[in-house]
């Protein structure tokens, strides 16, 4: 896989260039776009380097798979319960992949796509669904915290990370991850005050993607432009095409790039669209029809940059048969290692919550371990 550092580093755009930030789509519900869904680019100079194109298509193949094969092994009774995010790896993929490996990144449980192409190995994300152990700790080279299941507490939690970072005088950012539905929780409002205020060097996802498990977002919110609620604390607000990975990664290599100068927090809106179940043990048929649903798949973010990367010659036929296969094997790769771990013991689920176990932790301890009968 191309590392990520190699695509931030070469499309981070200097700060000079940010003063006009943002640049894209200020105050406008229409979401900033660079590839339409039918793969063509009306501006093609505003295009990131074919490398990166390709380097973005190959993360959102990879997450797919993970997505699909996750179906299969859970039905086989292989994977626990974990929520799909087909549909969103325009918005996991581009927006992730404006990090590197010193930044932090707080995702929710939506977010295993984000979390992979960062590089949290594809064994560790298995065990985490597994619910064993070995997904449970932050791996030694990144920065990447286990899947918030809480809605919300990751906003104010990224702003210390954040904070943390500019008193110790390093360029490191910190992104966050919320759906719309989390953005109606007080934490994500304070999060974005105190970001504001303290001029933290935080990057707010927001990933609207229509839906808090079987509320629509317009049920719960009279607010059309969620970008629109940065305007409320004095931070950049931008809205963009989730979709569009091409799109979502510009926009956010801009806000991680602004960050990294100094200049402060931005809160961007990924417009974009759970496809598939709230999670994978949830029916969406008991609340949307297939008119909700209607026109999304054509909107596919692999199939929109696909078209283009072959149109451009940046990918044949044969070499995403290749890709595919490559990607196939190191998952298969992955699960056989994710096999091998030791199934969990039921005290251990209390093992990592204090450094130091508390008297009731371990009075629970105990009460586990004389019910499992040792
Ligand atoms: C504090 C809290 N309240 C309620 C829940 C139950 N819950 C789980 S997912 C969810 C909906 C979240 O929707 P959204 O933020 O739009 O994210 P999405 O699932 O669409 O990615 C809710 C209410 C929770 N996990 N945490």
């Amino acid at each position: 896989m191309t590392k990520l550092s190699a695509i931030s580093n070469t499309a981070a755009p200097t700060p000079d260039a940010l003063t006009d930030f943002p640049r894209h789509a200020p105050a406008t519900d229409i979401p900033f776009q660079l590839l339409a869904p039918d793969g063509t680019a009306p501006n093609p100079d505003a295009l990131p380097d074919p490398q990166i194109r390709l380097s973005l298509y190959r993360h959102m193949r990879r997450i797919r798979h993970f997505d699909e094969r996750g179906w299969v092994l859970y039905r086989t009774g292989r994977l626990g319960v974990f929520p799909p995010f087909k549909g969103m790896e325009g918005s996991q993929v581009g927006t992730a992949a404006a990090l590197t490996s010193d930044d932090w990144l707080f995702p929710t449980y939506r977010d295993t796509g984000a979390a992979l192409t960062l590089g949290l190995p594809i064994a560790r994300t298995l065990a985490y669904w597994r619910t064993s152990p070995h997904g449970w700790h932050m791996p030694e080279h990144l920065k990447v915290l286990p899947f918030y299941i809480p809605i919300a507490t990751q906003y104010p939690h990224a702003v210390g990370a954040a904070l943390a970072e500019q008193r110790k005088g390093t360029k490191n950012v910190a992104m966050a991850y919320i759906g719309d539905g989390g953005s109606s929780e007080g934490d994500f409002h304070e999060a974005l005050n105190f970001a504001g205020a303290l001029n933290a060097p935080c990057i707010f996802i927001l990933q609207n993607n229509g839906w808090a498990i079987s509320v629509p977002t317009r049920t719960q919110t009279r607010a059309v432009n969620l970008a629109r609620r940065a305007d409320g604390y004095g931070i950049p607000g931008v809205r963009v095409d989730g979709n569009d990975v091409l799109a979502t990664y510009q926009v956010t290599a801009e806000a991680v790039a602004r960050a990294r100068a100094g200049q402060g927090p931005t809160l961007i809106e990924t417009v974009t669209y759970r496809i598939a179940a709230h999670t994978v043990a949830d029916d969406p048929t008991r609340y949307r029809t297939d008119a909700d649903t209607a026109g999304w798949a054509e909107k596919d973010p692999i199939t929109r940059l696909r078209v283009h990367l072959l149109a451009e010659g940046i990918l044949t036929e044969d070499s995403d048969a290749a890709l595919l296969k490559e990607i196939a094997e190191e998952f298969e790769a992955a699960l056989n290692e994710a096999d091998t771990y030791p199934e969990p013991e039921p005290a251990e689920i209390l093992d990592h919550v204090f450094a130091e176990p508390t008297p009731q932790l371990v009075a629970q301890r105990a009460e586990i371990l004389r019910e499992v009968g040792e």
